[in-house]
């Protein structure tokens, strides 16, 4: 099959990388979004998301007349569904007394809405959001056929998981392995034709059910390994134990790789994806609603910890270095830096935050300094969130020019505590044993 036209639906942090990359290819491609102010800044060639490499490529994509931004998606050969799936924010589930999220599928009934008046016989629909096991032959499917086609055998549609990385996305985009499941095998067959344009790593068919239990799979399997792993951590406190030394050497054993423990896990995949999982079966899900109790509880572990570090929190003054969900990103969605900001000026804390990639970001009972220095300022204790390269590598001498604290706490294993403790610091390492 051919590929002459392809329509984006979603601009954001997939959906545009996306675009962009078939674009280069020499694909024309109309990227649709319902955001009005996102469509404006892209029409003035200025890209609303933070990812290396992205703006260049756009704007190249743009310059060449191949790509072109709209509120609706027109005809094409083929449309990709890349819109999110956050959780439901009104509704929750409940199982054996536990509660559980559940997902807001509203974007993609609408993505998949917005094809239906222009969709031909012939035509390929993917989609990428994540999202829970059947969503694609039991709820697109349906919504595509209200134009009078069948899936399968008037148009294909098949589920493909994006899994790049956040901060990698033009480079993993290419040459990550993909995996496409359609609704039939053909369907799959053509799905694979159109991601071989821009991918150079496997392309793996399968059906479109078990490329989303996939995508659940590989990033649930991830939270549950952090999830060991801060576990891990809250043990090596209990016991006077460096967590970080321990996994360092039990990672010596050759089948053995346990992850860094670290202030909780965030972002917009992998603290939601195990919640599909849950939803479409709380009964079989005892491991994977646990694993994501306890990360979305390792903020408070971290708050312990401060605590035991600065006494009674009220009054003090902290200064929290990184905001992001991970390093080096500026994505602040889920993150639980923020969560351990919140929780400690509910402790009665006067905390300032310092996000190098988002000085000035707005963020709900969060208050943030345009500098370093003015988050050091007058503070008590440096608290490190968030291991950006720029603030792992603060000189300990430096900072101690620049602030009256003389207490740092490292809740990611980033700084050294001997460099610290030569500039005059008490230093706090979480899950490591207290000076
Ligand atoms: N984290 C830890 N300890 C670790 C590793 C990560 O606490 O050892 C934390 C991070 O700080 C962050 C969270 O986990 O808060 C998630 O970060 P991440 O780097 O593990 O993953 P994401 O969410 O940026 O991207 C993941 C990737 N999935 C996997 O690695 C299995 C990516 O390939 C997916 O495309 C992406 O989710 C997605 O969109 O689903």
């Amino acid at each position: 099959m051919s590929f002459n036209r392809i329509c984006v639906i979603g601009l954001g942090y997939i959906g545009l990388p996306t675009a962009s990359t078939f674009a280069a290819q020499g694909v024309s491609v109309l990227g649709v979004d319902i955001n009005e102010r996102a469509l404006e800044t892209l029409r003035r060639g200025e890209i609303h998301i933070h990812e290396a490499g992205l703006r260049d490529m756009y704007r190249a994509a743009i310059a060449g007349g191949k790509l072109a931004v709209a509120a609706k998606p027109a005809e094409a050969d083929a449309f990709v569904i890349a819109v999110p799936t956050p959780f439901h924010e009104s509704r929750s589930g409940e199982h054996n007394g536990q509660r559980y999220r559940l997902a807001d599928l509203r974007a993609v009934k609408a993505a998949a809405k917005s094809i239906v008046p222009v969709l031909h016989p012939g035509n390929l629909v993917i989609l990428e959001s994540t999202s829970p096991p059947r969503t694609t032959v039991d709820v697109v499917a349906p919504i595509l056929e209200r134009s009078g086609l069948r899936s399968g055998s008037d148009f294909h549609l098949a589920y493909s998981p994006e899994r790049v990385l956040p901060g990698q996305i033009l480079r993993e985009l290419r040459e990550n392995a993909r995996v496409v499941g359609g609704v039939t095998p053909e369907s799959a067959r053509v799905a694979a034709e159109l991601y071989r344009l821009i991918v150079r790593g496997e392309i793996l068919e399968t059906d479109a059910t078990t490329a989303e239990l996939i995508k659940l799979m590989e990033n649930t399997y991830r939270d549950i390994n952090i999830a060991v792993a801060n576990e891990f951590s809250r043990l090596a406190d209990r016991f006077g134990v460096d967590v970080w030394e321990a996994i360092s050497l039990a990672n010596r054993h050759p089948r053995v790789n346990i992850l860094s423990p670290g202030p909780g896990v965030g972002g917009h995949c992998i603290s939601v994806d195990p919640w599909f999982l849950v939803e479409g079966a709380p009964d079989l899900t005892p491991l994977i609603a646990s694993a994501r109790r306890v990360n979305d509880s390792q903020p408070a572990f971290v708050v312990k910890m401060v605590k035991r570090a600065l006494g009674p929190l009220r009054g003090k003054r902290i200064a929290a270095l990184g905001l992001a969900y991970k390093p080096n990103v500026d994505d602040l969605r889920e993150s639980p830096a923020a969560d351990v900001v919140r929780l400690l000026q509910r402790g009665g804390a006067h905390v300032i935050a310092w996000e190098p990639f988002k000085p000035h970001a707005d963020l709900a009972g969060v208050s943030l300094a345009g500098s370093l220095d003015d988050a050091l300022a007058g503070a008590d204790a440096i608290l490190l969130l968030v291991a950006h390269t720029e603030i792992a590598h603060l000189s300990p001498a430096d900072v101690a020019g620049r602030t009256s604290a003389r207490i740092a706490i490292d809740t990611v294993n980033a700084w050294e505590a001997e460099s610290w403790r030569q500039a005059g610091f008490t230093f706090f390492r979480m899950g490591a044993p207290s000076p």
